[in-house]
């Protein structure tokens, strides 16, 4: 069965692939299946039939016959657990694979959008100029034990798996910011990531939805 997943109508970023559809393009384009999409609007997202799929009204959502999901990297994992390409088969490397996703969504990510929120949302509060090098140094604490750990490895632990998928994805928020390149292999790594054919049929795919010319009939 095709699964639908969910993503905006219109993206904030108008298509530089930050949204969270883009990590289950990606496991899907890893694991080669198809998908379709359904875009929605911010109204829409608010409104009960969205909410009956996401309890917090956002995408991606995934919907799949009888099943539906929300949350990105549960997501991830459902599509790693059911098709080849995303998890190692030997049970050790799969927890280990498991512990980088979850690595990359609570322990990496949450300083990453801490940055985003100060700098968009409270941008223009008299305390920004005092918080952001705070935020700043946070980003870097984490940046700096995940590049030591990195080295001049491939990927985090062995062959490409959902737990880089979901790094990957997670420090690509940080390239206007120009940390990523304080972090030369962290750099490398991320643009490994986008070099994937998978990644970049994802990324063609989600930014089709914003350049697609109106039809003129
Ligand atoms: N933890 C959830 C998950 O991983 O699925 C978070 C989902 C989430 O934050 N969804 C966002 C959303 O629906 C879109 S991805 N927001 C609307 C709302 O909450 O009302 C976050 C996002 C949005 C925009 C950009 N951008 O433009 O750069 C990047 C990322």
């Amino acid at each position: 069965m095709t699964p639908i997943i969910t993503v905006f109508e219109q993206s904030p970023d108008r298509g530089k692939g930050l949204a969270r559809d883009m990590r289950v393009r990606w496991a899907l384009e890893e694991a080669g299946r198809p998908y379709s999409v359904r875009l929605v609007s911010f109204k829409a997202m608010k409104e009960p039939p969205h909410l009956a799929l996401h309890p917090f009204g956002q995408i991606p959502t995934y919907e799949e016959g009888d099943l539906v999901l929300f949350e990105s990297g549960a997501i991830v994992f459902h599509i790693a657990e059911r098709h080849a390409g995303l998890l190692p088969q030997d049970a050790n490397g799969r927890a280990r694979a498991i512990t980088w996703m979850f690595a990359a969504l609570n322990t990496v990510e949450p300083p990453i959008l801490d940055l985003q929120t100060a700098k968009f949302l409270e941008g223009d509060k008299p305390w920004t100029g005092e918080r952001l090098p705070l935020v700043k140094d946070r980003i870097r604490q984490r940046l700096g034990d995940l590049s030591v750990r990195l080295g001049d490895a491939e990927w985090l632990d062995g062959a490409f798996s959902a737990g880089d998928l979901l790094m990957v994805h997670a420090l690509l928020r940080l390239k206007p910011s120009g940390m990523l390149d304080e972090y030369p292999n962290l750099a490398a790594y991320v643009a490994r990531g986008e070099a994937r054919p998978a990644y970049e049929r994802a990324f063609a795919a989600q930014l089709a939805v914003f350049t697609r010319k109106p039809r003129t009939w």
